[in-house]
Parts: C-alpha cells; sequence; structure tokens
C-alpha cells in the first residue's frame, strides 16, 4: 500500500503524517506532494524522512493506491485525472467535487458504505463544519427523522489554513506590541477581538459559500430531504470548531432519549451537565478525535424541536481523520 500526501505542508497534510502515524494505518511507503512553495522541504514520518516533491503532471502516480488531497479546489481538480488514471483513489478535502453524482461524499459514521461506488476513484472529504454536525445527528436522524436544522458556528482560525493561525496570533502581538492590527490577509477583518459573521464567499441568495455547504452537503451524506439553514461565523478561537444546532424532528423526542442515543454513537462523546458548569469547549476538544456534545435540551419554540451544542477539531475530525477514516473503511472493506 502506498499512500500520497498532496499539500503536505499544509495543517491538514501536517495532520495526516501525525493521523497516520498514530493509528499505524496500513502502508509500506509515502510520498508527499507540494507546490514550487513546499517543494524540497522535509518531514519525518516513523522516523524515517521523506522530501516533498513537486505536484506535476507526471507518472508520479503511476504506484499509489491511495492518494489524500488538500492543496485547494482548483489543484484538486487540475491534478484529478493525473492523480486517478493509474487506479489511486484520491480522498479529496476541497469542495471540488463533493456535490457530482458520480462521486460520494463520506462520513464513515454516517454513509460509510457510500465509499465503495466511487466509479471516478475520487471519494470527496466534506466541509469540516456538515461532518462535525452530521455525525451528531446521524443518531438522532435514526429516532425521529429531522427535517429542519437551523445552525450557528463558531469557526477558528484555523479552518482558514495554517497561515490564518499564524495571523491570527500576530494580530493579538501586533494589538499589544503596536497598539493596533497591521496584518489583515487571510480573513476579511480583524479577527483578534472580533467575530466575523462571514465564512468563504457571499452567494446571490445571500447565504455563504460555507452555509450552502451545510445546505446541500448535509443532505447527500445523510441521505435525507432536511433543510438545513446556517449563519457560519469566524471567531477567535484557535483550533477547534463549535456549533449551535436548533432541529426539528418528525416526532417529539425526549433529552433523555436524545442523551441515551448520543452516548451510544461512534464518534460522540457525550458532556453534559450545565448545572456544574461541565460542556464541551473548543480549548478541550482541540487535538482530540471525538465530537464532543452537550447542552442537550427542549427548544423553548418548537414543541418538536430539541437544542445543543457540539465542538470538535477541524483539523482531525472535519479533515484529516475523517479521510483517514474514509480509508480504512475501503481497505477493510477489500478483505
Ligand atoms: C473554514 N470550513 O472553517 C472552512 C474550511 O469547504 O473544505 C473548509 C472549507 C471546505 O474556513
Amino acid at each position: 500500500m502506498k499512500v500520497a500526501i498532496v499539500g503536505a505542508s499544509g495543517a491538514v497534510g501536517q495532520e495526516f503524517l501525525r493521523i497516520l502515524a498514530e493509528r499505524n494505518f496500513p502502508m509500506d511507503d509515502l510520498v508527499l506532494f507540494g507546490s514550487t512553495r513546499s517543494a524540497g522541504r522535509k518531514y519525518t514520518f516513523k522516523g524515517k524522512e521523506y522530501e516533498v516533491k513537486l505536484l506535476q503532471h507526471n507518472d508520479d502516480f503511476k504506484d499509489v493506491d491511495i492518494a489524500f488531497t488538500s492543496a485547494g479546489g482548483s489543484t484538486s481538480e487540475e491534478f484529478a485525472d493525473t492523480i486517478t488514471k493509474y487506479g489511486a483513489v484520491m480522498i479529496d478535502n476541497s469542495s471540488a467535487f463533493r456535490m457530482c453524482d458520480d462521486v460520494p461524499l463520506v462520513v464513515p459514521e454516517v454513509n460509510a458504505a457510500d465509499a465503495l461506488d466511487c466509479p471516478r476513484r475520487i471519494i470527496a472529504n466534506p466541509n469540516c463544519t456538515t461532518i462535525m454536525m452530521v455525525v451528531v445527528l446521524k443518531p438522532i436522524d435514526q429516532l425521529s427523522h429531522i427535517r429542519k436544522i437551523h445552525i450557528a458556528s463558531y469557526q477558528s482560525a484555523s479552518g482558514a489554513g495554517a497561515a490564518a493561525m499564524q495571523e491570527l496570533e500576530k494580530q493579538y502581538k501586533e494589538l499589544i506590541e503596536e497598539g493596533a492590527v497591521k496584518t489583515i490577509d487571510k480573513f476579511p477583518h480583524q479577527l483578534a477581538y472580533n467575530v466575523i459573521p462571514q465564512i468563504d464567499k457571499m452567494t446571490s441568495n445571500d447565504y455563504t459559500k460555507e452555509e450552502m455547504k451545510m445546505f446541500n452537503e448535509t443532505r447527500k451524506i445523510m441521505h435525507s430531504d432536511v433543510r438545513t439553514s446556517a449563519t457560519c461565523v469566524r471567531v477567535s478561537s484557535l483550533r477547534s470548531h463549535s456549533e449551535s444546532v436548533w432541529f426539528e424532528t418528525e416526532k417529539p423526542l425526549s433529552v433523555d432519549e436524545i442523551r441515551k442515543a448520543l452516548a451510544a454513537a461512534p464518534g460522540v462523546t457525550l458532556v453534559d451537565d450545565p448545572q456544574h458548569y461541565v460542556y464541551p469547549m473548543p480549548l478541550e476538544s482541540a487535538g482530540k478525535d471525538n465530537i464532543f456534545v452537550g447542552r442537550v435540551r427542549k427548544d423553548l419554540a418548537d414543541d418538536n424541536g430539541n437544542t445543543l451544542w457540539l465542538t470538535g477539531d477541524q483539523i482531525r475530525k472535519g479533515a484529516a481523520l475523517n479521510a483517514v477514516q474514509i480509508a480504512e473503511y475501503l481497505v477493510k472493506s477489500k478483505k
């Protein structure tokens, strides 16, 4: 088994290296790819050093079995044929192919088997905010069909990549040392001491692309007609996204039923004792695999509604871990 990582120097690329090693993914060889900016850099994996190769249209993917790609949508689009033409399966972290009918969009806890039907040898990894929400809502949907979701997200700087995390730290430093923020590049406004109610580009219906990903991807992954109305917000946490989620089910569900389903759900940890100040927070979910859920309660405005709070590491379950879990499922299914 030969594995490739495209975008090896990015925040998600680096997380791939850690997760593949931690989970002892069954592989014999590794090859790293990057842009001209990162080609030549060296990274250590399981005690061996690997140099990042320049991603080019050549035969470098000839012996590759699985390619994890995380270098942006335009790179994925441009290189998909080069990557898959000799049989490699491309597990793509970008939004380029997610809504294509012939590309499965997979969260293993929700729709693992969809990964087996990939005629283009491309499997799409969903948007991080969507992944976290569907892992938590799937066990509830099994109790009673979820008809509507309202969600407000609190997305950390890490969602915009490693350079954005550095920018947030730099903004705080500039405020302390120079009295004002000088560096605004990766975000449309100053993020330090601020929240920004826009993630990704605005679309013609006045929802952002990130918000429309939540609407469309949730339906595809859950095989559902559910409607999701989202407001996605960038906050100044460094790593780990959070979401406040209101959902309406076909029949009313009790808080106890929901808590019980969540406590038994794969990939979910229930942290819910608000009377004692116990609920999930991004500082604690950063670096962890599961999605943490708490504040489960009845919606006061909707008899068939309940509401909860969740938080999860956007770079792990929201990106690299989910992709590695897809690969693990493919390996297991071949045995
Ligand atoms: C963010 N969720 O926090 C975005 C990043 O469609 O994969 C991931 C964008 C995507 O900025």
